[in-house]
């Protein structure tokens, strides 16, 4: 779903169901996680020795269609292939680029990218700089990925001819991987896990312990995906109880410009008057939009299978658990004395009498509303981040 049209979709749910109906179907995406298949692409340069490689894999572990693609340039879809041992895990061949060299972005850009959870980027002699560029940009776009250097029975054989009698297998395998531990070093992308293979001999080289690697790494990769869409989910609620903040924020100087206007109770150590129970009543409207009531957080903890006691301690507004004359009182007084320290003289001169009176009742009522606002969205999205974490 478009990222617009999941907001709107939670704006909606968010006015009709209030938190708990938000917080719900956020629970009910984490919980479809368990069942999301793991999409795994194998990338690089065509004729890197993608579909090759896919088939070395099939032939140990993928069900399904066998790597009917290898050497079959151009592919114009991905093809999809399952793991044998996690039927929840999919490796894609991916159809290469001719062009990636001048614009790995391009390339990448031109994948679905946000389907795939972890790369392979592959790449023969001919390609292993195009390689890197993927490896590099796939490490800025945050993700995972292995660096595999295919046609390793190719670069041996040139090796060889250049080398002649000088030749050594094992110190020409060492000083490649040596220098590709180099270059990763060098363009930081370190810890990149590089394996050297060739997709023409599945027990030689690095081809194994890539398999053995990417079984073991397979439930830390899915826990990554969790945590992903659990990032997703908070970041998605935070931004709806801003928005809230906003609105609330914008329309605060009307209620500070009533309150200060009518002046039905004094508060003793002030030297303005104002209508508390005016504030008092817009307070408990705010608290409730950001899902704060008692009834609604009883509510969330026990979606969690907690008691609210479990909740109170996110709870840091004044207003969140308690809201009374003389809590507001109070507020407002710590508030009118931080306005008076910052005020400056200039500003009080032309203000005599009444004046003084009611600006500094309107601006001091505005700037605590407003804080109250500020206040209890933080211990909503506090209340929504413990909700929702909670089996993390
Ligand atoms: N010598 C050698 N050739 C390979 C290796 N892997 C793939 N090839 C060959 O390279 C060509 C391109 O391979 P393919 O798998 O189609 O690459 P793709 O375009 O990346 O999917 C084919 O002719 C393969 O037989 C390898 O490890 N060694
Ligand atoms: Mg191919």
């Amino acid at each position: 779903m478009a990222a617009a049209s999941i907001e709107s979709e939670l704006q909606s749910l968010f006015m009709k169901g209030g938190l708990v109906a938000v917080v719900q179907r956020a629970k009910a995406v984490l919980e479809n996680v368990e069942s999301t298949t793991l999409n795994i692409a194998v990338i690089g340069e065509s004729g890197g020795g993608k579909s090759s490689f896919v088939s070395l894999l099939g032939a140990s572990g993928i069900k399904g269609h066998s790597a009917l693609t290898a050497g079959k340039e151009p592919q114009m879809e991905p093809v999809q292939y399952q793991f044998s041992s996690d039927d929840k895990v999919s490796i894609w061949d991916v159809p290469g680029t001719q062009t990636v060299k001048s614009d790995a972005d391009a390339y990448l850009n031109s994948l679905t990218f946000d389907k795939y959870h972890f790369f392979i980027v592959l790449g023969g002699a001919e390609f292993e700089e195009t390689a890197w560029q993927l490896t590099k940009k796939i490490r800025e776009k945050k993700k995972k990925c292995y660096f595999v250097r295919n046609k390793l029975d190719s670069y041996l054989e040139s090796e060889k001819q250049r080398e002649e009698s000088q030749y050594d297998e094992t110190k020409a395998l060492e000083h490649l991987r040596n220098t590709f531990v180099e270059r990763s070093k060098k363009e930081g992308l370190e810890p990149t896990q590089i394996f050297l293979i060739s997709s023409l001999h599945r027990d030689k080289f690095d081809f194994e312990e890539l398999q053995r690697t990417l079984k073991e790494e397979l439930p830390a990769l899915k826990k990554t995906i969790r945590s992903h869409v659990l990032d997703k989910q908070i970041s998605l609620l935070t931004s709806l109880i801003d928005k809230k903040k906003d609105g609330l924020l914008a329309e605060t100087w009307k209620i500070a410009a009533a309150a200060a206007s009518s002046r039905v109770m004094s508060i003793p150590g002030a030297s303005f008057v104002c209508d508390i129970p005016l504030l008092l009543y817009n307070i408990s409207s705010y608290r409730s939009s950001f899902g704060l009531d008692p009834s609604v957080l009883v509510t969330l903890a026990s979606m969690v299978g907690e008691e609210f006691e479990y909740l109170k301690a996110e709870l840091q507004s004044a207003f969140s658990q308690e809201i009374t004359v003389s809590r507001i009182s109070q507020e407002l007084l710590q508030m009118a004395g931080e306005e008076i320290v910052q005020g400056t003289i200039l500003e009080f001169v032309p203000l005599i009498g009444q004046g003084i009176s009611a600006k500094r009742a309107y601006s001091t009522i505005n700037g605590f509303l407003g804080d109250t606002v500020r206040k209890l969205a933080e211990d909503s999205k506090r209340i929504i981040k413990k909700v929702l974490m909670l089996d993390d």
